[in-house]
């Protein structure tokens, strides 16, 4: 069984090691694996490749009115699923990430961070996304080689969950609230990593979590997935109604984005024809 798993380098010094899947029945034989949202995945009894994202194809099948149906490919649809891990080990840090964007909102972290692991839970929860993450690293230092090799991880494992990016709606928009707090978040997975962040946090903590380091999760992540992200703070007042309302924001345009567009009919969303970073 081929376990074809693309090596990456995010930062000197490191190994990282990534896998997405995707696949149908018809190249199971492969070793990629798919599993459809809801269904147990079954990712790790066959590895995986680099995919080359079925998605296209599934996103031209997946308009309501045929999935309601069930559509002519319903069969191979059934085991199409946007899933990405990825495996980071540094002198610093241990950092496995796993990313189902067709999932339901299921939160598995122990990042060692306690606020950290409450962030990513809001990604999961609010992008309806499947995230596990498991870090050990040098906490007993500070949070930040943790906090930042996650996010690159967290990147990495998008960008690989996206594939060819074919299908989907590229952009994503959402302003969320909490109480008196109110970040507006906006992206495009254009494969081009840009951040734009705007942020006044009072607290310099929020438990152990540097509140610095919300800017630098969000510049790690961008740069590994290929982002362009833009994060504004339009009121708050309390350091953690502030970071929630940036996290919840950014999961729900971020399920913006990647969600499927059944007008593009599995193209890519750009006039150049590509969106990936290579
Ligand atoms: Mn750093």
């Amino acid at each position: 069984m081929e376990r074809a798993c693309a090596g990456a380098k995010a930062r000197a010094g490191t190994s990282a090691v990534a896998c997405a899947v995707a696949c149908s029945r018809s190249d199971r034989r492969t070793g990629s694996c798919r599993a459809r949202a809801g269904r147990p995945t079954r990712l790790w009894e066959v590895g995986g490749g680099r995919g080359e994202s079925s998605f296209a194809r599934r996103a031209s099948t997946e308009s309501p009115s045929v999935s309601a149906k069930g559509g002519r490919e319903e069969e191979e649809e059934e085991d199409d699923l946007r899933v990405a891990f990825v495996e980071r080990k540094t002198k610093e840090t241990s950092v496995f990430v796993k990313i189902n964007l067709d999932g339901t909102g299921k939160c598995d972290c122990a990042s060692g961070v306690p606020f950290l692991d409450h962030m990513l839970d809001q990604i999961a929860s609010h992008g309806l996304f499947d995230v596990e993450v498991k870090a050990e690293g040098d906490i007993w230092i500070d949070d930040h080689h943790t906090t930042e090799d996650i996010a690159l991880a967290f990147g990495q494992c998008l960008s690989r969950a996206l594939g060819t990016r074919a299908g989907i709606q590229r952009f994503g928009d959402f302003s969320a609230p909490l109480d008196e707090a109110l970040v507006h978040v906006v992206m495009d997975l254009s494969g081009r990593p840009h951040l734009s962040c705007d942020l006044e946090i009072p607290a310099e903590r929020i438990g152990t979590f540097q509140t610095e380091m919300v800017e630098h999760f969000f510049q790690s992540l961008a740069n590994t997935s290929g982002m362009t992200l833009h994060i504004r703070q339009l009121a708050g007042k309390n350091s953690h109604h502030i970071v929630e309302a940036t996290f919840k924001a950014f999961a729900r345009a971020l399920r913006q984005a990647c969600s499927p567009d059944p007008r593009r009919q599995g193209a890519v969303a750009s006039s150049k024809g590509v969106l990936t970073q290579s």
